[in-house]
């Protein structure tokens, strides 16, 4: 029965054929002419730049991925929770870098959404903040170098994660627990459980103090004039089952009235909770206004222009769209299946991504709000799931309105397969028209959440070539051994293509310091150095120091070498760690470039040489 109806179909498709043929062809050359000029729009020849840098959560990983846009290059991971050994980073006991995460908790964070800072208005080029979702902490990125400059433990709170900087002024970041608990600490009683949102000096990050509340916080957004901030809370209902967590129809956007909470502050109205202050909301009217709204909601976006928050409702096809003063629901317009984040093109329109469609639909908002039944200007296809979607800009008040980038959970079949599992999907969208127009595809690690978008001219002249001396920093002809007990601090310098010492001397057990710095002068001249055997490796960017520290606990020669290939010599570019026993006469020999050998190996008085 079967084959017969296949056959049946194969006949009629035989049939067909002849007057599909052109139509197919028409087609095929159509979409070949559409890839060719999509081809065209990120093509960045060899040598060229992109026009922006493209900053990725890396999720899980725990990090920060750096994209070039329109060519959606991969250009650096900044590591930031996780230890990254390539890099040097936090991955040996006695680096500033291992010291910060240790201390502020495990070796390995999940990072949702990074922030820009911000001055009038615009992105300014100076900090990168992050959230880690799993272990409540907070880390700024320095944009001279791309590196972290700052971690900190957020108190009280569980699964940081809406995170966003307070507007205009950007004297806060904010951070809100997704997950309740009691914040004191210790309770199991699901009644005591709330949610916090925590200030945090936007330098320093330490907490200066929280708003607590019954219920939940999901998403972060700032009001651009220094009033409310906002946050989508999807479990009014205080639930600790899925089931329990969509029984209401309305959940709600909660805002807080800054201003207000720090006059509450000024007088008093909070208690102390690990040290930091906690107003309850409760007790304090005004400070958090709840507006309903349907259901489940998961992203929360202010406009450019700070006239409303949009709060796309997840379980309901709505966006919500707020009045950001008066906090009034003024329209609710459908817009598609599973709504999660909504981003700005600055030309009124906003783009909503649909995680279940598995679509980003281009809306007008003040049609929507005017209920015009026009309001929906374009849908477009993405592969597949997409979670957020951030065009350039869309944080500030100014949006360029160029770019888009839906972050996808799934790929499927847009790459190579790589086994069971596949990597995750970005794709790149050009928004400067009537019509969105996907333009490329491309991979990353796991797993992207959010994203921002910076112009290079905006970094044009911050990032740096070489590292500022840092005070601990070894200088050229002034490395040296210094013992102590068994504690040994080697302080070592490196240039192309010679470590110095080139060679020193432990006793068995004895306890190694490594002071490391890279003299180089010239951008790019990194070097590394692992030690054979011992689980070691550092890197060094021009001008900067890295530590770390180890124990000599075998005897023997051990090679250390340079891991960045740098120059002809490199691999000449090697010394010797001698392990010796205990009680052993030790050599000092430091190496041509250091003062002390130069007075060692000047000709003695009297000698043959003199
Ligand atoms: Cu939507 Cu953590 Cu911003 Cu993921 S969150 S998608
Ligand atoms: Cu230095 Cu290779
Ligand atoms: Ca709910």
């Amino acid at each position: 029965m079967k084959n017969k109806n296949l056959l049946l179909l194969a006949a009629l498709g035989l049939f067909l054929l002849p007057g599909c043929d052109s139509d197919t062809t028409a087609r095929k050359q159509k979409a070949a002419e559409q890839s060719t000029s999509a081809a065209q729009q990120i093509y960045v020849p060899p040598g060229k730049l992109d026009e922006y840098y493209a900053f990725l959560s890396g999720g899980q990983s725990g990090s920060v991925f750096v994209y070039g846009i329109p060519s959606c290059r991969f250009i650096k991971e900044i590591a930031i929770f996780e230890p990254r050994a390539g890099l040097g980073y936090a991955n040996n006991p006695g680096s500033e870098s291992y010291k910060r995460l240790v201390a502020t908790g495990p070796m390995w964070g999940d990072t949702h959404h990074p922030v820009l800072s911000q001055t009038d208005g615009r992105y300014d080029g100076h900090w990168l903040w992050i959230n880690d979702k799993a272990n409540d902490r907070v880390a700024k990125v320095d944009l001279r170098t791309f590196e972290v400059a700052e971690i900190k433990l957020v108190p009280n709170i569980q699964g940081a994660h809406g995170l966003a900087a307070y507007l205009p002024s950007c004297k806060y970041v904010f951070i809100n627990g997704e997950l309740e608990t009691d914040p004191a600490g210790n309770s199991t009683d699901a009644a005591k459980y709330r949610s916090l949102v925590a200030f945090l000096d936007a330098q320093t990050l330490e907490t200066k103090f929280q708003v607590s509340f019954v219920g939940n916080a999901d998403i972060a957004s700032s009001g651009k004039d220094g009033r409310y901030v906002f946050m989508t809370m999807y479990n009014t209902e205080n639930a600790t089952t899925s089931e329990g967590m969509i029984e209401r129809d309305r959940d709600a956007v909660g805002a807080i009235d800054v201003p207000l909470a720090e006059k509450a502050l000024a007088d008093g109205k909070f208690t102390k909770v690990n040290g930091v202050p906690v107003i309850e909301s409760e007790k304090v009217p005004g400070v958090l206004t709840l507006i309903p709204i349907p259901k489940n909601p998961h992203g929360c976006n202010v406009t450019p222009d700070g006239k409303y928050i949009l709060a796309s409702g997840k379980l309901s096809p709505t966006v919500t769209i707020i009045d950001a003063h008066t906090l009034k629901v003024i329209a609710e317009p459908e817009v598609g299946l599973g709504p999660l984040h909504t981003t700005y093109d600055g030309r009124g329109n906003a783009y909503t991504s649909l995680f279940v469609d598995s679509q980003i639909v281009k809306w007008n908002i003040e049609k929507a709000i005017k209920g015009e039944r026009d309001y929906i200007v374009d849908r477009v296809d993405v592969h597949y799931n997409v979670g957020h979607t951030k065009a350039a800009g869309s944080d500030t008040s100014h949006p360029s309105g160029d770019w888009l980038i839906s972050l996808n959970k799934l790929s499927k079949g847009m790459f190579l397969p790589v086994g069971p599992g596949m990597p995750e999907s970005q794709e790149l969208i050009d928004i400067s028209g009537e019509k969105m127009r996907v333009v490329a595809a491309f991979p990353s690690l796991p797993e992207p959440h959010d994203a921002v978008m910076v112009h290079r001219k905006v970094l044009e002249n911050v990032v740096v070539q070489t590292y500022e001396i840092q005070p601990t920093a070894v200088k050229l002809g002034e490395e040296k051994i210094v013992r102590n007990g068994n504690k040994v601090d080697v302080y070592m310098t490196c240039i192309r293509s010679k470590f110095v010492p080139e060679q020193f001397e432990v006793h068995e057990g004895d306890e190694i310091h490594l002071h490391l710095t890279n003299v180089e002068t010239v951008r790019d001249m990194t070097h590394g150095v692992a030690f054979s055997r011992m689980g070691i490796n550092l890197a060094v960017d021009p001008g900067q120091t890295a530590e770390t520290t180890f124990v000599a606990d075998k005897l023997g020669t051990y090679w250390y070498y340079c891991t960045w290939f740098c120059s002809a010599l490199h691999l000449e570019m090697r010394g010797r760690l001698l392990v010796k026993p205990p009680g052993a006469e030790l050599n000092e020999y430091l190496g041509p470039l250091a003062k002390a050998d130069k007075a060692r190996n000047a000709p003695k008085k009297g000698s043959a040489f003199e």
